[in-house]
């Protein structure tokens, strides 16, 4: 009798943990990090994230049309590429929202910058880590 019960509840333990396993991976979408924009200037709500995918949400409050690149760190304009797809926002007009999905698997220092015109070099980067 004590077996059944022991084993009974071992049952009832590896369901439960099945159930939450699946639950809690998902619910666990992005990570979605804030970024303001303005001109000359890139912030983000935060500047390290976990490994994954992550959602840039993007408001531009600047006068000027900016974009939002993601590349590594120090990198002058490489977005990187999957399936013809690149890792940037383009065009995003003054008061203009924008979104950039992406997934970052491999951990190191990343930054998000404007390339337009001359931003980059008047300062508009920041730099942030995947760990
Ligand atoms: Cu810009």
């Amino acid at each position: 009798m004590k077996k059944f019960h022991v084993l009974k509840w071992t049952v009832i333990f590896g369901i439960l943990l099945v159930i939450l396993t699946a639950c809690s991976s998902a619910s666990k979408g992005p990570t979605v990090v804030h970024v303001t924009l303005s001109d000359y200037k890139v912030e983000m709500d935060k500047t390290s994230i976990p490994a994954g995918a992550v959602r840039f949400e993007i408001k531009n409050t600047g006068s000027l049309t900016h974009e939002v690149v993601l590349e590594g760190e120090g990198i002058d304009d490489e977005p990187f590429e999957v399936n013809g797809e690149a890792s940037e926002a383009e065009d995003i007009a003054s008061g203009a929202d924008a979104s950039l999905e992406w997934t970052i698997d491999t951990p190191g220092d990343y930054q998000l910058a404007c390339h337009t015109s001359n931003h980059y070099q008047l300062g508009m980067v920041l730099p942030f880590t995947v760990k």
